[in-house]
């Protein structure tokens, strides 16, 4: 699926999935579902055009950044469209990290407006007067405290607007993506990158269409969740669920019984945790799922298999990145090899290659390229990783993976010390040195760890200072130390305190060493 094949040079990608709906008959259909509300397709737009309005009051100019800070709400929707629609360029960033994290991003950006769930003020809050570029601050579904309302500027805009002339090449967004060292990289979107994954594994592999009713577990600020809940339904006309709160099990089961959508996208932590929810399948009614999607991670065999039994229905796993925005690899529903990543998406190519970029033969582990026109245009500011990561229309994603006889592809590690924790990336380094900054700790080293599941979480192996006695107090101490420090969800689930580390002669952990 090659985009300057079939878009307009001129092609703004909010008209095609908001716009087109209503152009297309579709204003009163709902789009979303929010606490009890609908939202129909014509909302959306009055909603994307009153906040490209307010941004435009701002001074906010075409590509310029607008960082988001939000929940899966109105405002996420909002922001995102309406800041595309006038040509600037929003950047979602992950809810649960921590103030200094997001002073990195303001700062990295530059944005000069930034939109906030009130919610989350109380961690953002303390570092937004020192972003060097930051100009305004909305506030939306909350106190605004010193900030702008979100609800009153758009309040106060008009609803009509015209989609600045953007080209389908132009930037349209930004994700920001962790590495195992260093600070995260903003990878840049174009306009015409979501059309791309919507053409191809929306409505090819899953077979998207207007009845579907999707709920999707991970939120709008991962690129998995910008692409189930945010434009895949969007693209056909379809309806899809706001969920602002956290995914618990419970809370996931209740909203399939009470919302009966037909696709569920889930990632392996996710569909564990609800296989543990006793009696589930006779409690909840699940019938209307028609397919279930996972991604993230790896997805055990076993998982895939006991959730078919229960509940009916299949899990399809296939592996998408930032950087390349949605799924490439994917099983089929109705033909799933439960334990691969499946085959590569209708527009994807993927080969496996050595360390010097030559295919390895069917059976060898190698390093996965896949080319496709979803893929980013590059990483902002950041011009070594760029050229590490591109090679021309190939892209490396940094995971290794073998191809069976048949074409299948089987996950196989990563290649960097990464760790992917439900989904989200763990860096080692932050955690070994977070560890560090504790008065009892000498050195730490951070490594993945299957749990009984067989999905990896963080685990230390950590040197105490001579004064400091191992103990399980201290093990439980640690633990809080960390979440206390970083987002939490990248705290080590088990610590073991070891006399010294594994180290190569200059000194380097060999964190490959305590891998087991
Ligand atoms: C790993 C998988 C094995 C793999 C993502 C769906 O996860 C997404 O994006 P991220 O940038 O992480 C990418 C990395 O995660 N991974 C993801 N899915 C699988 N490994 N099997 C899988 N099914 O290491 C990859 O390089 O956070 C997922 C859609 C869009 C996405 N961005």
């Amino acid at each position: 699926m090659n985009a300057s094949e079939h878009l307009p040079a001129q092609f703004n990608v909010a008209a095609h999935f908001v716009d087109r709906n209503i152009a297309e008959g579709h204003g009163s259909s709902p789009a979303f579902f929010y606490e009890d509300r609908a939202l129909t397709y014509a909302d959306v737009q009055d909603l994307a055009n009153r906040t490209g309005h307010a941004l435009l009051e701002l001074g906010v100019e075409m590509d310029n950044r607008v960082l988001m800070l939000c929940l899966d709400a109105p405002e996420f929707i909002g922001t995102f469209w309406g800041a595309i629609k006038i040509g600037a360029v929003p950047i979602p960033v992950n809810t649960l990290m921590r103030g200094a994290d997001y002073l990195y991003f303001l700062d990295d950006s530059r944005a000069k407006v930034a939109v906030i769930s009130a919610p989350l003020l109380a961690e953002a809050g303390p570092v937004l007067g020192q972003a060097r570029h930051l100009r305004h601050v909305l506030i939306a579904g909350g106190k605004p405290g010193p900030y702008l309302s979100y609800e009153d500027r758009i309040g106060r805009a008009t609803g009509r607007l015209e989609a600045a002339p953007t080209g389908r090449d132009d930037a349209a967004f930004w994700l920001y993506s962790s590495g195992s060292t260093g600070f995260p990289k903003g990878a840049v979107h174009l306009h015409h990158d979501m059309w791309v994954c919507t053409e191809t594994y929306a409505k090819q592999v899953l077979g998207i269409r207007p009845t579907d009713k999707v709920f999707s577990a991970a939120k709008l600020f991962f690129a998995y969740g910008l692409g189930n809940t945010g434009y895949f339904p969007m693209g056909v006309g379809a309806q899809s669920i706001l969920y602002p709160h956290r995914p618990t099990p419970e809370a996931v089961f209740e909203i399939l019984a009470r919302h009966r959508p037909t696709l569920f996208f889930g990632i392996p932590t996710l569909y564990a945790a609800m296989l543990a929810v006793k009696e589930a399948e006779r409690r909840f009614d699940l019938s209307s799922l028609r397919l279930c999607v996972s991604a993230g991670e790896a997805l055990p065999e076993a998982i895939y298999t006991r959730w078919r039994e229960r509940f009916g229905v299949e899990i399809v796993d296939g592996i998408g990145t930032t950087e390349i925005l949605h799924i490439f690899l994917s099983n089929r529903p109705g033909a799933v090899r439960p334990g691969s990543s499946g085959l590569p998406v209708p527009g994807y190519e993927a080969v496996i290659v050595d360390d010097e970029g030559r295919p390895v033969p069917p059976g060898e582990i190698g390093n996965l390229r896949v080319r496709g026109d979803s893929t980013m245009a590059y990483y902002w500011n950041k011009h070594d990783k760029t050229k590490e990561t591109l090679f021309g229309a190939w892209i490396q994603t940094g995971d290794k993976y073998h191809q069976d006889e048949s074409g299948y592809f089987w996950y196989a590690g990563r290649a960097d010390d990464m760790l992917k924790v439900g989904g989200i990336w763990v860096s080692p380094v932050e955690v070994e040195a977070t560890l560090i900054k504790h008065p009892a700790v000498l050195e730490a080293a951070v490594v993945g760890k299957e749990d009984s599941d067989r999905l990896i979480k963080p685990q230390a192996f950590v040197v105490l200072k001579e004064a400091a006695a191992a103990s399980a107090a201290l093990g439980e101490e640690l633990k809080a130390f960390v979440k206390d420090k970083i987002a939490p969800y990248k705290y080590p689930r088990w610590i073991e305190f070891v006399g010294e580390l594994p180290k190569t002669a200059t000194g380097k952990i060999q964190r490959f060493k305590l891998r087991h």
